[in-house]
């Protein structure tokens, strides 16, 4: 297909911006799908599959997505998430009694995993040599911490409770975006969406990418980007419409956060948004639903984030108990 039909058919401007809109469903249609598409359809298929009836599962998205600037991708625009959030909650959903289907940037924080990921040296600031019997060992000041973790992480997995499928661009992120959760749409109310991840809001779509590695001798870049189709849309009218999904909004500017988010509920008419300022995020989150004047705050103290307590255990509570407010509501 030319780019002018593409063009017509894919794009209209909006009447808010002027900006170009890219329609959701057409978007499919003139992007590439990840090459784990197939093998993420079949684990998740199975990994529901193996659920007892009455399972809550929780669809966690963690870390940004990349949009690339050409088709051979040399360059890439990232979205900033270390993936704290996500990687902490799956933690604490698994802890609740859910079963986790984890997406994630790929090298991005994961369960348990996490713990481990800052040190400079990475794998080898764990380990040893034993003089004793030349044997690799884990110094023994971290022996019972990654006992703990890993034990936790292989019975999570070997008990079919956690399930992780990565994606690295925003592409990749919406096609897997959209097959998790028709695959959700049959729990109904049972399946929650945490969207943690940090999704760009603008790309170059492939076909108006460059091919190949935009060369430097022409000097200055400019770029011209397109608005991403906003996918929250389709999936609470769409593709997943019984299912309890809470969204995330961050922002850097304290007076735009609470009109933001609100204006996200009235906007798709999902059952939660979680407002969280860059600066303060590991600290202090909102609340935000449709039937509550005011947000609900979720705060821990310097000191308890200082001696390591996740701001993640007191939001995944108040999640699951809305959670199962709202089961017991569309049980009826
Ligand atoms: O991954 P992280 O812990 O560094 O950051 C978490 C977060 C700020 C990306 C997340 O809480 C969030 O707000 N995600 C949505 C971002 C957005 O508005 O697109």
């Amino acid at each position: 297909m030319s780019e002018t039909t593409l063009t017509t058919t894919a794009q209209a401007l909006s009447p808010m911006t002027g900006r170009r809109v890219i329609d959701p469903d057409t978007y499919f249609d003139h992007n590439k799908a990840p090459s784990n598409l197939q093998w993420a359809h079949t684990s998740i298929s199975e990994f529901l599959q193996k659920q007892p009836s009455d399972q809550r599962v929780v669809l966690i998205t963690s870390g940004g997505t990349t949009v690339p600037l050409e088709n051979n991708t040399v360059r890439f625009v990232d979205n900033f998430s270390a993936g704290t959030r996500g990687s902490c909650s799956a933690e604490q959903f698994l802890a609740l009694g859910y079963a986790v289907i984890f997406v994630y940037r790929e090298k991005s924080l994961q369960p348990f995993n996490r713990h481990y990921s800052e040190s400079k040296s990475g794998l080898l600031s764990y380990l040893e040599v034993s003089s004793s019997d030349g044997q690799v060992r884990v110094k023994s000041e971290w022996q019972d911490r990654i006992k703990r973790d890993l034990i936790m992480f292989q019975n999570y997995m070997a008990g079919n409770k956690l399930l992780m499928v990565n994606f690295t661009t925003l592409s990749d992120y919406l096609f897997l975006l959209r097959e998790v959760s028709l695959l959700l749409a049959p729990l109904g109310p049972r399946a929650m969406f945490y969207l943690a991840a940090a999704v760009s809001d603008f790309f170059i779509p492939s076909y108006s990418m460059a091919e190949h590695k935009i060369q430097s001798g022409d000097g200055d870049l400019t770029l011209r980007m397109n608005q991403v189709p906003k996918f929250l849309s389709p999936l609470v009218k769409k593709w997943a419409p019984e299912c309890f999904v809470v969204s995330f909004k961050l922002e850097t500017d304290p007076d735009l956060l609470g009109p933001k988010a609100r204006h996200a509920l009235g906007k798709y008419g999902h059952q939660v948004v979680i407002a969280n300022m860059l600066d303060t995020r590991k600290w202090q989150v909102w609340l935000f639903t449709r039937e509550e004047q005011a947000p609900h705050v979720i705060q821990i103290s310097q000191e308890q984030l200082a001696a390591g307590v996740d701001i993640e255990q007191d939001l995944s509570i108040e999640l699951a108990r809305r959670h199962q407010a709202y089961v017991t509501r569309h049980s009826k």
